[in-house]
């Protein structure tokens, strides 16, 4: 039997060649033929760059519809997706195409020349350019290639993508999911949130995370649904498409933003069937406002890079406020104390684990890593702490791991804090995430500078700016005489927290683009 996911996805385009699959904002429509021509095409073209079964493909390009008919291409040879942030740096790409030796990297046509000569230095052989208006170099060899209509053969634990998580410990991680990883868990989601054929997806997501490709586009795809590409949240275009579509996903800033505008109301909703929020915590004030608005529960669900979907409010039934619902079919889920793995009574709080066919096959050739993050039963130790309330829903409370998630995107202090201990005048560091109004955290780095420095906060925020995303970089610098620590001389974060609580809180003053 071929497990190969593309293959579960091609008879929507069998069988309704005509019907849209991707439209976008300006009026441009891709039915499902056009999108399974191109593909195919670009599969070609893949296959005449020498791109064989199991080989990386490295792409990060601003969002359009021919990156979801490239992802299309990798599945059907049976190459590996390896979807990179638009943010990152010519540095952080180089770490990524170093490790994960891609035999292709796609860039945008603007980076093609300088990227060609880090990129094509080490066991990345090809360079390929794919810009927003279908342009770019590799599109000009798919328009010149015959479709092919091979599809590789696959088992089900060969791996579709790759996926970069920065690591605690400062090396960024690749999480390798497989076809079957990422098919069970867009059933899964098919059939909890009812998604059918008849379904208008807004996405207006980044397509390079678990949540804009896999949970986005894969559930379209397997329901053989529609969806309208918005290349980056705007609320007045979502508002815009609202009446059209019947399903929005996005992270909780989505929802506070749409909250702020006086245009959403009962009757701009009027068409929704469900509003679906994840990636990072729904405040209940959110989802409270949001109902009152609109008629409309959010639905929240529990999900990482590593496990896809663990776990989703019920479709029908309550949507509890501030939990993330119950594990999807075939995921199981225990809360467990850290150090040892004994599972706990209902009702206390502990680590969360998760393990089923959702659960990833490890990280990219660090077979130690993976090891350290799995119990021997093969349960995943999440990092997420969480408690399962008395009617079966599991509140996330907060986590192990040293991460800070702002506006949805991870953000690993230990990254941050490497790159400001190195700044002359820097005794050292502590990187945190403080209540942000419109990104839920915000990143805010605490420094202790060497008694004679002249160090100011400018001058450690402007040192990031070519090292780091900028998504990754500090909002606020604050120097202190000394980090505040335990007894074991552990630094203290959650007083740091507690310290620097109310530095966003004033809205006025919180602008995402200072
Ligand atoms: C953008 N910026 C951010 C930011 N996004 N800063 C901090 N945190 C963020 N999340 C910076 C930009 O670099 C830019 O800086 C300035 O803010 C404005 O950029 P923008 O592009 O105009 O921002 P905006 O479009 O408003 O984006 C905010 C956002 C976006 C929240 C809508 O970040 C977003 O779409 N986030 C979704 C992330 C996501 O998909 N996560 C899923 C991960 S998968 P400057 O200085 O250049 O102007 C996962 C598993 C699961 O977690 O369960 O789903
Ligand atoms: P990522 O590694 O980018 O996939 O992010 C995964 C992490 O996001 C999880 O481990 C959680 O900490 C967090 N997360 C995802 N969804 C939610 C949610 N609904 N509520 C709280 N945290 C969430």
């Amino acid at each position: 039997m071929n497990n190969n996911l593309y293959l579960q996805f091609l008879p929507h385009f069998q069988q309704k060649p005509g019907k849209v699959l991707i439209a976008t904002p300006e009026g441009e429509r891709y039915c499902y033929q056009n999108v399974l021509d191109v593909s195919q095409r670009i599969a070609s073209a893949l296959l005449e760059l020498g791109v064989q079964r199991g080989d990386r493909v490295a792409v990060q390009v601003d969002k359009s519809p021919q990156v979801l008919m490239l992802y299309l291409a990798c599945l059907q040879v049976g190459a590996v997706y390896l979807p990179l942030n638009t943010a990152y740096t010519d540095a952080e790409v180089e770490y990524f195409l170093g490790d994960a030796e891609p035999r292709l990297y796609v860039c945008t046509p603007e980076r093609l020349e300088q990227s060609r000569s880090y990129a094509l230095n080490g066991s990345v052989t090809h360079a390929e350019s794919l810009g927003t208006s279908a342009d770019g170099t590799l599109m000009e060899r798919a328009d010149a290639a015959e479709p092919t209509s091979d599809v590789a053969e696959l088992d089900a634990d060969d791996l579709a993508a790759i996926l970069y998580t920065s690591g605690t410990t400062g090396r960024s991680k690749g999480a390798m999911l497989s076809h079957e990883n990422l098919a069970s868990n867009s059933h899964s989601l098919v059939e909890a949130w009812r998604f059918t054929s008849d379904d208008h997806l807004l996405h207006a997501l980044p397509i390079f995370h678990t949540h804009g490709l896999f949970v986005a586009c894969n559930v379209t795809l397997m329901s053989g649904a529609s969806m309208t590409f918005v290349p980056k949240l705007d609320v007045d275009t979502l508002l815009d498409l609202m009446p059209r579509a019947t399903v929005l996903m996005g992270v909780p800033t989505f929802y506070t933003r749409l909250l702020e505008s006086p245009r959403l109301d009962r009757e701009v909703v009027a068409n929704m069937r469900l509003f679906v929020s994840g990636s990072a915590p729904l405040l209940v004030e959110a989802h409270e406002q949001f109902e009152a608005r609109t008629g409309h529960a959010i639905l929240e669900r529990y999900g990482m890079t590593e496990t896809n979907m663990n776990t989703s409010n019920p479709y029908q039934g309550e949507r509890r406020p501030g939990t993330v619902g119950m594990p999807l079919p075939g995921v199981e889920l225990r809360i467990t104390e850290r150090e040892n793995g004994v599972e706990l009574a209902q009702g206390e709080t502990g680590m969360v684990e998760v393990r089923g066919p959702n659960v990833f096959q490890g990280y990219w050739r660090m077979p130690e890593k993976t090891r350290e993050e799995f119990r021997e039963d093969g349960f995943f130790i999440t990092g997420d702490l969480g408690r399962i309330d008395e009617q079966g829903y599991l509140q996330i409370v907060g986590r192990d791991k040293d991460l800070v998630i702002s506006g949805g995107y991870n953000v690993y202090p230990k990254e941050i804090e490497q790159f400001i201990d190195e700044l002359p005048g820097v005794v050292e560091s502590a990187v945190i995430g403080v209540a942000h109004p419109d990104l839920g955290e915000g990143v805010t780095a605490v420094v202790v500078p060497e008694a004679d420095s002249s160090l100011t906060e400018d001058r450690v925020l402007e040192s990031l700016s070519d090292k780091l995303a900028r998504y990754k970089q500090p909002k606020r610098a604050f120097f202190v005489d000394r980090l505040p620590r335990n007894v074991m001389g552990k630094v203290q974060k959650k007083e740091m927290r507690d310290t620097y609580a109310d530095t966003y809180l004033q809205k006025e003053d919180v602008k995402i683009k200072s």
